[in-house]
């Protein structure tokens, strides 16, 4: 149906972050993405579907109208700098910091530093713009022991509370980016369904607004 509109969400902090702004805007979900298997999901409101997606995936599925809307980390986002997308509200949940982290007190050896991450595309960025030559290697997740078994000198990963770094005995190192979900949005859908999105967009802007 094309006036349906369906947002595109990653399970777990995201979710939970933006229960409260949905239901700003009227709209509830019917089923917990926890504890279901659906991966559509409907809500109290027969013309919104949520669509549960890995949180890196929900760029792509908004930018080819698998979902009109999404909301995504800023540092997912930094991964697909050409992504055809609208980026038209910061939601200010889910924050955290991008961040080097290394061990601590120890000299890397010389030559290149060898920096392990998910983040290629804004880790190549940030030490391009030092002019520092690095070698960066791609991991899919726990950053934090590349370091502990010598397969990298630094990692960059996104840092909350610090825990993690610290359970594994890593100290952040510097500060590249400051993190938070962002509403994005399909450039056709906002064509073909203005009015409707519209309305989503300053719904969901106001109780942002009310957050805050
Ligand atoms: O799990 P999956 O591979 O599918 O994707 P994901 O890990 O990117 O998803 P998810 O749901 O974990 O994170 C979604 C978004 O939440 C990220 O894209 C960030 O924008 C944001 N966010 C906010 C975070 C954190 N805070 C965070 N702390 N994402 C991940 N973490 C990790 C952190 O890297 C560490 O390993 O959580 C762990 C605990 O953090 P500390 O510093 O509090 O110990
Ligand atoms: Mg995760």
């Amino acid at each position: 149906m094309s006036d349906t509109l369906t947002l595109a969400l990653s399970k777990g902090r995201i979710f939970k972050e933006t229960l409260p702004l949905l239901a700003a805007a009227g709209i509830v979900p019917v089923d917990d993405p926890e504890t279901s298997r659906k991966l559509i999901l409907d809500t109290n409101l027969p013309d919104v579907k949520l669509i549960i997606v890995r949180a890196s995936d929900v760029p792509t599925y908004v930018e080819y109208g698998g979902a009109d809307i999404g909301v995504a980390g800023k540092d997912v986002l930094m991964e697909h700098p050409h992504a055809e997308l609208y980026e038209p509200v910061d939601l200010k949940i889910a924050r955290c910091k991008l961040m080097t982290a290394g061990k601590p007190d120890v000299d890397p050896s010389s030559g290149r530093l060898r920096v392990a991450t998910k983040f290629v595309e804004s880790t190549r960025r940030f030490y391009a713009e030092k002019g520092e030559q690095v070698e960066i290697i791609k991991l899919y997740g726990s950053m934090e022991l590349a370091p502990l078994v010598g397969l990298a000198d630094r990692i960059v990963d996104v840092v909350d509370t610090g825990n993690t770094l610290r359970a594994n005995g890593l100290i952040p190192m510097e500060h590249i980016a400051d993190i938070s979900s962002r509403l994005v949005v399909n450039k056709a859908s906002m064509k073909m369904k203005h009015k409707r999105m519209q309305s989503f967009i300053e719904h969901i802007r106001d109780a942002v607004r009310e957050q805050n």
